[in-house]
């Protein structure tokens, strides 16, 4: 045991070689967790609640406790069997330090099992105690507590013994480096999107995710427990929650005992879109791959059969496509492979090709079954095929007009934009704005070279609720496409957004700091999710922050965005002297600054804040859209009362 030899920790060779290891990680963070803006502070919870899932998939335990505490470090504890702190035969010193900190030791002492977890880059939590300032692990074991503490990743002493317990697991606590991350706070919803998913994904296990900074009036702690008894099932209702279905239930598909373990959950719902998700080892796989191919693969064969066994296509003159299989469908495919292979741009493409039959075997099989047992839904099913066959053709004749117009067919610009005089789409901007006198004012404002306006007509089409013709018949939809140069694709290479003539490599959404303008912003974002995701992946969608008010006194004038920010102006041109009572002008729309202040405030690139639009849990987003964008009320009010910004101000 390395405590009977407590400088181990300082004077090994491995010891060295660890150290190398961690300054490497603190040198390149962005290597080992993608980035270090808040996207990857996330990512380093995850990084540590992955090996507890683990331990859980692993069949050694149930339970995951995830505390944000007061001070943004964050604990993980759980159940399992600990991880081991006997001596590391090779490595001189205990495996618990081993793992603790040595790059890429992860779960390789765990011969057995494989590792399916992981997050994206599967890193191990060597990498997250590289990256904090302090961390702290205490393995329960044997009876015994066992502790170790890192400063910047280097152990502060040899992993000692502190006591006894009845308990077993391991628990750590981490605090994030804020000399690395661009900001240390966390998100409670971040992680709440997070912790769900992973209780959808892994049914049975229990995460109990614990908010230390937010305590109620009679002194409670904010905490959620996640956990899932029918797995994928659960998720399809929670993200259709405001989708009407149409069909009975939801079509639940699993096999453990296959080639590879294979879980898919399926609804169609009244809507037009399609909404799947994809995952592999609990990793979201935003491009797809095999297992995604294989969905599709069994779900198109066994329509396609079904519909024309029974008839119900004879009368039909068009052809079926496979993407009418897919209208109105939301579903989730969860596979867990041994050696993932991840290609694509984003490395979220699944490149295994053995995982195609079992996904394509287990949706044909069983929704064959399912479609015999339930023939209603299964008319339901198909018609909703033919309806899409049928709006297809349509949404195909209003997509040649969009085309057509388009740049680069002699077609023009949309009449409302002002364009700006640069060629070059890296250095350009467009500002989608909220009506025609923001929008007249941004133009005054604007600097012409590089900043494009499009004005809105005030509410854009809700396209969660219209179908495609009818967005692309749209005016305002129409302006878009054709102000951004973006093509939709052809049949052949199906509904893919053809970026490679974008105009525009930032596209700033700029509304009022009002409910309607946050209405008309989540409108547009809406589009642009369901419609042009690929915009937002690729990080060109921003959305414009405009000052909340103008305090004055005298000739000082300075703006606030918030109401700390205000205050804080008040006391300051308070505190500076003179009698007079300060003035405070609140803004409420773009169209109450004149065109300089505008400027000033909310377009000049050197003075303003824009706010860049990700897709952190892309199941979590669509879940919000439906919602807000639904005919559901109660959700919706109860979402905006918990999120609106602007509620309390206007009320
Ligand atoms: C390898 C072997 C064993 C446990 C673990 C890893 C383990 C790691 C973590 C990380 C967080 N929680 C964990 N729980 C367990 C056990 C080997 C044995 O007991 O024989």
């Amino acid at each position: 045991m390395s405590e009977s030899n407590p400088n181990a920790a300082n004077y090994t060779a491995a010891n060295i070689q660890s150290l190398e290891g961690m300054e490497h990680v603190r040198m390149r963070p962005a290597m080992y967790i993608g980035d270090i803006s808040t996207r990857g502070l996330h990512h380093l919870v995850y990084e540590v609640v992955d090996n507890s899932i683990d331990e859980a998939l692993a069949g050694y335990c149930d339970t995951v406790f995830v505390t944000i505490n007061e001070n943004n470090s964050i604990t993980v504890e759980d159940n399992g069997r600990g991880i081991p702190v006997d001596m590391h035969a090779k490595e001189g010193v205990s495996a618990l330090q081993v793992v603790m900190t040595k790059i890429g030791a992860g779960g390789k002492f765990d011969k057995g099992s494989y590792k399916v977890s992981g997050g994206l880059h599967g890193v191990g939590v060597s990498c997250v105690n590289a990256l904090s300032s302090h961390m702290r692990t205490e393995v329960f074991r044997d009876g015994k507590i066992y502790v170790q503490e890192y400063s910047i990743g280097k152990p502060l002493f040899a992993v000692k013994e502190e006591g006894t317990t009845d308990k077993k697991g391991t628990r750590q606590t981490f605090l994030p480096d804020a000399t690395i991350f661009d900001t240390t706070e966390y998100s409670y919803d971040t992680l709440a999107n997070r912790m769900r998913e992973l209780a959808f994904l892994n049914k049975g296990i229990k995460i109990q995710l614990t908010d230390k900074r937010a305590v109620n009036e009679e002194g409670t702690v904010k905490s959620e427990l996640f956990h899932s008894t029918e797995g994928l099932s659960e998720f399809v209702r929670f993200i259709d929650q405001s989708r009407p279905s149409i069909i009975q239930k939801i079509v639940h598909m699993e096999r453990t005992d296959g080639p590879i373990p294979v879980e898919v959950a399926m609804v169609y719902n009244d809507s037009f879109n399609e909404n799947i998700y994809s995952y592999v080892n609990n990793i979201n796989t935003h491009e797809g791959g095999t297992h995604l191919q294989g969905f599709r693969r069994g779900l198109t064969t066994t329509l396609k059969n079904y519909a024309e066994k029974s008839g119900l296509l004879d009368k039909l003159k068009i052809e079926i496509s496979g993407d009418d299989f897919r209208e109105g469908l939301t579903a989730i495919v969860s596979v867990k492979v041994a050696e993932p292979q991840f290609e694509g741009q984003t490395k979220t493409k699944l490149g295994n090709k053995e995982a195609v039959s079992p996904v394509s075997q287990v949706v044909s099989e069983m929704l064959e079954a399912y479609l015999e047992e339930h023939p209603n839904d299964a008319k339901a099913i198909v018609g909703k095929v033919i309806l899409a066959a049928q709006a297809r053709v349509a949404a195909r004749k209003a997509r040649e007009m969009v085309q057509r117009k388009g740049v680069g067919s002699g077609g023009g610009l949309p009449g409302k934009l002002a364009d700006c005089s640069e060629k070059d789409p890296v250095k350009s901007e467009l500002f989608l704005v909220e009506g025609d006198s923001a929008g007249g004012t941004a133009k005054q404002g604007r600097d012409r070279v590089f900043q494009a306006i499009l004005p809105l007509r005030g509410k854009i089409l809700n396209v969660e609720k219209a179908m495609q013709h009818k967005i692309l018949e749209n005016e305002e939809i129409k302006n878009i496409y054709t102000a951004l140069g973006v093509y939709i694709g052809t049949e052949e290479d199906s509904k893919a957004l053809n970026l490679t003539k974008l105009r525009y490599h930032k596209i700033v959404i700029m509304c009022d700091a009002d409910v309607d303008g946050s209405h008309i912003e989540t409108l547009i974002l809406t589009f642009f999710f369901r419609h042009m995701k690929e915009l937002i992946e690729g990080g060109h969608i921003y959305i414009a922050t405009p000052p909340l008010y103008l305090v004055k006194k005298g000739n000082k004038a300075e703006y606030a965005w918030n109401e700390e920010m205000r205050d804080a102006l008040i006391a300051e041109m308070k505190g500076a002297g003179q009698e007079s009572s300060v003035n405070v002008q609140r803004y409420k729309g773009l169209g109450e600054m004149n065109a300089e202040q505008l400027w000033e405030t909310t377009m000049n690139p050197e003075k303003r804040t824009l706010r860049k639009v990700t897709i952190e849990n892309a199941a979590a987003c669509d879940h919000v859209f439906s919602m807000l964008m639904g005919d559901d009320v109660p959700p919706r009010r109860a979402f905006i009362e918990a999120n609106a910004k602007y509620a309390k101000i206007d009320a």
